[in-house]
């Protein structure tokens, strides 16, 4: 495990997998199918009950497992994409509940992921913002959600030592879209960030949320951040990352015919001394999705001089 922090340490981010993980991701699936069927949100089709039945199967047996999780990954992935053409609002609905769904709560609380949580961010004490957990679900055709590059901690500035877990349900890559990173040293602290506050104070109020965020940017030249890396899996691991890696959205290819799928949460270490700093100063939660805001909380924290 030490490893598992080590890697943390040199690189911001590492990657988490085992039995239990792919066994909680394919449940998490068959909740969202069997949810959708109830309340109608995806295009009804009489292959649903074989789906559940063939990966239940899969799953009774540790050998076959993974290719239970792909099967109804791939299953869920094209059913939302084609049910996305005809019924946008029944996505929209099923985005609204998957966090409400306890086999999503069961996922993110894993304990082979918790443990890995534990270890990397080195406490006894683990936070989770619970404004910070969701269910993405990304179509090929779609920009509005994407994210620029950018670092966690100006979006949830809440602990330097904090991360982000990132854990898809359905395959990643540059076809099916994904995330790019930059490693470590750039991941070792918060970059200069600028941005206009009352911009993104006028369309958070407007609930333009995606909008808001891109009303600011890190402040880095493109040639000194490197190579970006890109993030290419099958479901079943899970990826932990600093909330101070660089990253960002990648749109999957337009000929690809399947929606991607990903849970999120965020955790932190309650001994971190920006936490600490900022629970005696103000709001421990306040600056939740301002970046401009987390820019100048940490400012305020660091001493950073203003341009
Ligand atoms: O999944 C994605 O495309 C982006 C996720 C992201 O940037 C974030 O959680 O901060």
């Amino acid at each position: 495990m030490a490893e598992l922090r080590d890697k943390f340490a040199k690189s911001g981010l590492v990657a988490v997998t085992g039995l239990s993980i792919i066994r909680d991701c394919a449940d998490l699936l068959i909740d969202l199918l069997r949810v959708s069927r109830q309340l109608s949100l995806l295009i009804q089709s009489k292959s649903e009950a074989k789906v559940i039945t063939a990966t239940e199967r899969y799953l009774a047996n540790d050998e076959t497992a993974r290719r239970g999780l792909l099967y109804i990954a791939d299953a869920m992935s094209s059913l939302i994409f084609n049910s996305a053409k005809v019924n946008r609002r029944g996505i929209a609905e099923l985005y609204d509940i998957a966090k409400h769904l306890q086999s999503f709560h069961k996922l993110l609380s894993n304990p082979i992921i918790q443990s890995s949580l534990l270890e990397i961010l080195d406490t006894e004490t683990l936070l989770q913002c619970k404004e910070s957990i969701g269910l993405r679900i990304d179509l090929p055709e779609e920009r509005t959600q994407l994210t620029n590059l950018h670092q966690e901690f100006y979006s949830f500035p809440f602990a330097l030592n904090s991360a982000v877990l990132w854990i898809p349900l359905t395959r990643i890559s540059q076809y099916h879209g994904t995330l790019a990173y930059f490693e470590r040293p750039h991941s070792s602290a918060p970059i200069p960030y600028v941005g206009d506050i009352a911009r993104q104070d006028e369309m958070l109020a407007k609930g333009r949320l995606q909008e808001a965020q891109k009303t600011g940017q890190l402040k880095i030249n493109p040639k000194d951040i490197g190579e970006p890396r890109y993030l290419d899996t099958d479901p079943g691991t899970c990826y932990i990352f600093s909330a101070l890696l660089p990253h960002a959205s990648v749109i999957a290819d337009s000929r690809s015919e399947g929606a991607r799928l990903t849970c999120q949460g965020r955790f932190l270490d309650s001994s971190d001394s920006f936490f600490v700093w900022k629970h005696r100063h103000s709001e421990v939660w306040s600056g939740l999705k301002r970046p401009s805001e987390g820019w100048r909380l940490w400012k305020e924290y660091s001493g950073v001089q203003a341009d």
